[in-house]
Order: structure tokens, then C-alpha cells, then sequence
């Protein structure tokens, strides 16, 4: 283990009371819209981000008035499933005591954002008392498990989904002040003398930990992306015999930091289901032991992986298993987007997934999303699933029901499906401007004026139809998991990105670069050339990612997961 000073934030959290620390006062204090720097970290373990909105700083500044502050809150919801009731619940917590209605995150849940001081016990314990949570929706801790929405087979869905609610409990925080602060919102919380933390330990974990279950051949949850990877294997009767595991993913990157990096996450071998549980603990545990305490930036299981081997993380998880880890089992993806439109699932429901751009559930112009997702809502008897790709679906409808959905549908201007070229469909984008401290570039508000772009090159090269996936996030951070787009953008400064390309449409192969802090301009000038070379000269049924990589436009960046023994 390394002898380097830990980071300033592992005091904190050793300090912290497990995460207490003094937010409870913080909140008290009338005399400021912010609570204090250390807190604001401790904050986060409890699912809220202290943030200011950046497009009034200058004018606040020149005011000499402290910074616009809010708070973003971020939902648990594993698996992305909740009840008509808890939508209508969240719908109107976000109307009570947020700006901009409710967002769909890439990890299938929910923020709000504009959240004063005064309003977030009250937020937070409203999304307690409708059976949420948000503790550890962010921060040193196993995020949000996130699960292929998979309405289609609905049987083996709902046994994938138990799982993610299963390994969310399992490995979730155990300390009381969630509890102090938000549900019995006490003024002053405890000592935290009786708090313990068997998994997670006093300073949590080394950095965040994603976990998440695809079931092939979806991989809509980009399984590869996550810290522990799970791929959900069926037995030949159709039921649910394990999971491969696939650890070491993990996207975000610093710019101009090339000790930083994207990367996908490696087959290391198959636990029985049964066995989940106790596998994913210890792989939790072993990064929690190994990972870097001194360096923030270093501290991703991906590192702790790439520094030690891939053997060695699968020894040192086998050494702590009374079981053995078999060798992977064979599956196959089909690609990483959402299915939208209707499908028939299991005892003839019907499933609608509707395309909710950038997972913004709000009222704009026509389109009313969010007044006509609370009408539908209303009438919904199933539940309501979100995808990792920002998207929404109306699960378990009956069919004498459609009719009446696909009316409000209409009504209410959530028909984009029917309407948008699939390469609109399928693009994402991170928050970025106006609320994310860290963006450096427009995302979400840029995404549309890019599409339109694109789609008149597409146009011009008798490409609309194409169903490419476009990415783009301000920062390279990668929240919209850029780096297994077929295009990308990261931004790298104001109106500037850099493009890449070349990652295929399973989530399997990251992309890279081709045009490094490059304006709009640029941007479209490269693709142009690339889009008129891929007309003139693709395969039959070739996809884009898949055409840069096999004519050279870029180099084969990192190979797919191998189906075999790290050996
Ligand atoms: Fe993210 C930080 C938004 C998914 C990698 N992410 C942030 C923060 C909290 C900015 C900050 O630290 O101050 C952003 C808040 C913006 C805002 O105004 O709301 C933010 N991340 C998001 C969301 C909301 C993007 C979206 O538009 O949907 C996603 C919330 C997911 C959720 O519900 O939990 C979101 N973030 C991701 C993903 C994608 C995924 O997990 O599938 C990634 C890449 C995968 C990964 O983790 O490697 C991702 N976010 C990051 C990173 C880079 C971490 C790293 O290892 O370097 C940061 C920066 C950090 O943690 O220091 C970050
Ligand atoms: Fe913010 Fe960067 Fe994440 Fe976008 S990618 S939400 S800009 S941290």
C-alpha cells in the first residue's frame, strides 16, 4: 500500500462522524445559501450536490452578492423502476422545490436541480417518504445499481431486477446520519459513536464504485463503463443461472492528464447467482483495501487494476472467496441503445418506450413532457422504467390500454419517437452549463443545434437513416459515456471539443481520437469527409464505428472484452 499522504478528503471522512461532520449547522445557518467546503463533500454521500448556476456568476460577482447556490439532488433508484405513485410523488417535489423539472440521468434515475438550502430536508425527506432513498447517489461509495431495462422478457427482467435492489442493500452505508438529517431531521445530529461500516469502513471508499447488470443481448447499460460489471447468463431453459463479472471500467479522464484515462472494464470469470452477492462484496472490498487514498484522481478501481494486473485483482478476489470463480460463460450483445416504440413482453403487456431528449422531463413550447408524463402517469396501471440512455418507458400496459396512452402521447407532444431520425433517438448528453462546476463546454443545450447539423451532412450523403450513436459531454469527465460513442464530442473549452470516433454500437470497443479542441467548423468539416468516405465505400449492414476502425480513419482503440482467463 502506498506510503504518499492521503488526500485532504480522507481526513475529512475520518473525521466526519461517518459523514455527519457539521451539516447539520450548515443548514441552520440563514446567512448564507451555501454550507461549508468540507461539508459540501460530506453532502454528496447523502445524494446532493452544492452547485451555483454559472450563468449568473460575473453578474452576482459585479454585485458583490455571494454566488447564485443550489443544491442538485440525485434519486436512488436501482434498476430505474418506480411506481406510477412515486412518479407522481417526484413530479410534484420537482414543481414544490426544484427549477427544471425532473432529470433523467445516464445511470436510469432522477435529479432534480435549483434546490435553495431552506427546501432540502423537506426534498429529501419527501423522496423518503415514498419508499427512496438518496444516500449514496453520489460520493466514496457503490452508486446506484443500474440494470438492462429489459421489458421484453419481463420474467427474467424482474429476477435481474430483484438482484440490483439486492446488491444496493447489500452494499449500501449503514451509518445513522442519513436518517438523523433527512427523515427524523433533527437540528443537531449524534456522535455517531454507535455507527459501523462493515464493508464500506470510517473513510468509505477510496472513490466511487459503479455496479451494473446487463442482460445480452442488451447492453443498454454499457456494462464495460462500470467499476464491477456484471452480464447477466441465462441457463438453455431461459432462467437466470449467474453472472460473468467484468471489473475495472470507468470513463472519466482530466484533460491534458494522460495518467488519466477511459477505460473498459476485462472478463475476469462467472459466480452462480447465488453467489452474487458475496462476490460483488469482496470486489468491493478489495478496491476499498488496495485502491489510492493519496490521489483522487488515481483512486478508480480501473487504476488499482492497471497498476497490479488483472490476475492479481482476480487472485486477491478468489483469495477471498470459499468458492471458486469459473471461467467466463458465452453471450452476446446487440447493440447499447434504447428500443423505442411498443413491444409485447410476457403475458401480453405491451411496453412503450418513449425518447425523452437528454432525459429532460419538462414543459417546453409544444413538446409538455412533463405535464403529459403526469397525465399518462395517472392513468398507468404498471411502472415506469428509465433507461441509462435518458430515456423512459411505460411498462406492463395492458392493451386495451395503448389506445388512450398513444392519445396523450400525441396530445402532449411525447411522440419525438415517431417523428426524430435515429441518429436523434440515440444521442445523449451530460448536464454540462449552466449547474455542472466542472463542465468546460456546452452539452445538453448544445446537443440539439449539433443534430440538426448533423443530420443535413447525413442528408447530403443519403445517410438519414443511419442509426449512429452521438455523445457529448462538456467536459472529459464523460458522463454521457462519450468514449463508446460512434462520434463524440468532449468538450475541452467554450464552442471547443474533441472529436472522436470509432467505438461500435454494442459498447464493447472504446473510440479515439481524430480531432483534438476543434470548433464547430471543424467538427463538421471532418465529418463531412468522414461521412462522404463511408457512403462511397461502407459494407453491406456496416455501421459507422465499426467503418473508421476497419479503413484506418483511427487506430482499433481499446479491443473488446476477451472471453477468456486473464492467463
Ligand atoms: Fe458524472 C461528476 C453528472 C454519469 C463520470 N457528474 C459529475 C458531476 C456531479 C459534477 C461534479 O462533480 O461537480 C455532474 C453533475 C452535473 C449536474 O449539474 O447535475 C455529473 N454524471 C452526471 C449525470 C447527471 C450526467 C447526465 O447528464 O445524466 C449522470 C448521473 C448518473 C447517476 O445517476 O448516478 C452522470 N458520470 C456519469 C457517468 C456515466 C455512467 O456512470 O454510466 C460517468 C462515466 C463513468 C465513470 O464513472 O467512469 C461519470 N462524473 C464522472 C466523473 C469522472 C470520474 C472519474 O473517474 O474520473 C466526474 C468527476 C468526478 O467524479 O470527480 C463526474
Ligand atoms: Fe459535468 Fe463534465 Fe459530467 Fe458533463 S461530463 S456533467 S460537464 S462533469
Amino acid at each position: 500500500m502506498s506510503n504518499k499522504p492521503l488526500s485532504p478528503l480522507e481526513h475529512n471522512k475520518a473525521n466526519s462522524r461517518f459523514l455527519r461532520g457539521t451539516i447539520d449547522l450548515g443548514l441552520a445557518d440563514p446567512g448564507t445559501g451555501a454550507i461549508s467546503e468540507p461539508d459540501t463533500k460530506l453532502l454528496k454521500f447523502h445524494g446532493s450536490y452544492q452547485q451555483d448556476n454559472r450563468d449568473l456568476r460575473d453578474e452576482r460577482r459585479r454585485q458583490k452578492l455571494e454566488p447564485d447556490f443550489s443544491f442538485m439532488v440525485r434519486v436512488r433508484l436501482p434498476g430505474g423502476v418506480l411506481t406510477p405513485a412515486q412518479w407522481l410523488a417526484l413530479d410534484d417535489l420537482a414543481n414544490r422545490y426544484a427549477t427544471g423539472g425532473l432529470r433523467i440521468t445516464t445511470r436510469q434515475t432522477f435529479q432534480y436541480h435549483g434546490v435553495v438550502k431552506e427546501n432540502l430536508r423537506t426534498l429529501i425527506g419527501g423522496i423518503h417518504d415514498i419508499g427512496l432513498s438518496t444516500l449514496a447517489a453520489c460520493g466514496d461509495v457503490v452508486r446506484n445499481v443500474v440494470c438492462s431495462v429489459n421489458p421484453e422478457v419481463s420474467a427474467a427482467h424482474a429476477e435481474v431486477h430483484d438482484w440490483s435492489i439486492r446488491l444496493m442493500r447489500h452494499l449500501e452505508p449503514q451509518t445513522g446520519a442519513y436518517r438523523e438529517l433527512w427523515v427524523e431531521k433533527r437540528e443537531r445530529t449524534g456522535e455517531g459513536r454507535e455507527d459501523s461500516e462493515p464493508l464500506l469502513g470510517p473513510t468509505y471508499l477510496p472513490r466511487k464504485f459503479k455496479i451494473g447488470i446487463a442482460v445480452p443481448p442488451y447492453n443498454d447499460i454499457d456494462v464495460f463503463a462500470q467499476d464491477l460489471g456484471l452480464v447477466a447468463i441465462f441457463d438453455e431453459h431461459g432462467a437466470l443461472a449467474g453472472f460473468n463479472l467484468a471489473p475495472g471500467g470507468g470513463l472519466g479522464a482530466t484533460s491534458g492528464d494522460a495518467e488519466t484515462y477511459p477505460k473498459l472494464g476485462d472478463l475476469i470469470g462467472y459466480v452462480p447467482k447465488e453467489r452474487v452477492l458475496e462476490a460483488s462484496w469482496h470486489a468491493v472490498a478489495v478496491q476499498r483495501d488496495f485502491g489510492d487514498r493519496s490521489e483522487r484522481k488515481h483512486a478508480r478501481l480501473k487504476y488499482t487494476i492497471d497498476d497490479r494486473g488483472l490476475a492479481w485483482y482476480r487472485d486477491e478476489l478468489q483469495s477471498r472467496l470459499d468458492f471458486p470463480i469459473e471461467a467466463p460463460r458465452p453471450y452476446r450483445f446487440e447493440h447499447n441503445g434504447d428500443r423505442f416504440g411498443w413491444l409485447e413482453g410476457e403475458g401480453g403487456r405491451w411496453h412503450l418506450t418513449l425518447r425523452i431528449p437528454s432525459g429532460r422531463v419538462l414543459d417546453v413550447g409544444q413538446r409538455r413532457r412533463q405535464t403529459g408524463l403526469r397525465e399518462i402517469v395517472r392513468v398507468h396501471e404498471g411502472t415506469v422504467r428509465l433507461t441509462c440512455n435518458q430515456n423512459a418507458i411505460l411498462a406492463g400496459v395492458a392493451p386495451e390500454a395503448r389506445e388512450r396512452i398513444d392519445a396523450l402521447v400525441r396530445e402532449y407532444g411525447l411522440d419525438d419517437y415517431l417523428t426524430d431520425r435515429p441518429i436523434r433517438l440515440n444521442a445523449i448528453s451530460c448536464v454540462a452549463l449552466p449547474t455542472c462546476g466542472l463542465a468546460m463546454a456546452e452539452a445538453e443545450r448544445y446537443l440539439p443545434t449539433l443534430l440538426d447539423r448533423l443530420e443535413t451532412l447525413l442528408a447530403r450523403h443519403g445517410l438519414a437513416e443511419e442509426p449512429i450513436h452521438v455523445r457529448i459531454s462538456g467536459c472529459p469527465n464523460g458522463c454521457s459515456r462519450p468514449y463508446i460513442g460512434e462520434i463524440a464530442l468532449v468538450g475541452r473549452a467554450v464552442g471547443r471539443y474533441d472529436l472522436r470516433i470509432g467505438a461500435d454500437h454494442r459498447g464493447e470497443r472504446l473510440n479515439a481520437l481524430y480531432r483534438e479542441n476543434v470548433n464547430e467548423a471543424q467538427i463538421l468539416e471532418a465529418l463531412d469527409a468522414l461521412l462522404a468516405r463511408f457512403a462511397a465505400e461502407r459494407e453491406p449492414g456496416e455501421r459507422f464505428g465499426d467503418f473508421t476502425v476497419r479503413v484506418g480513419e483511427v487506430a482499433a482503440p481499446q479491443r473488446r472484452p476477451a472471453l477468456e482467463y486473464p492467463r
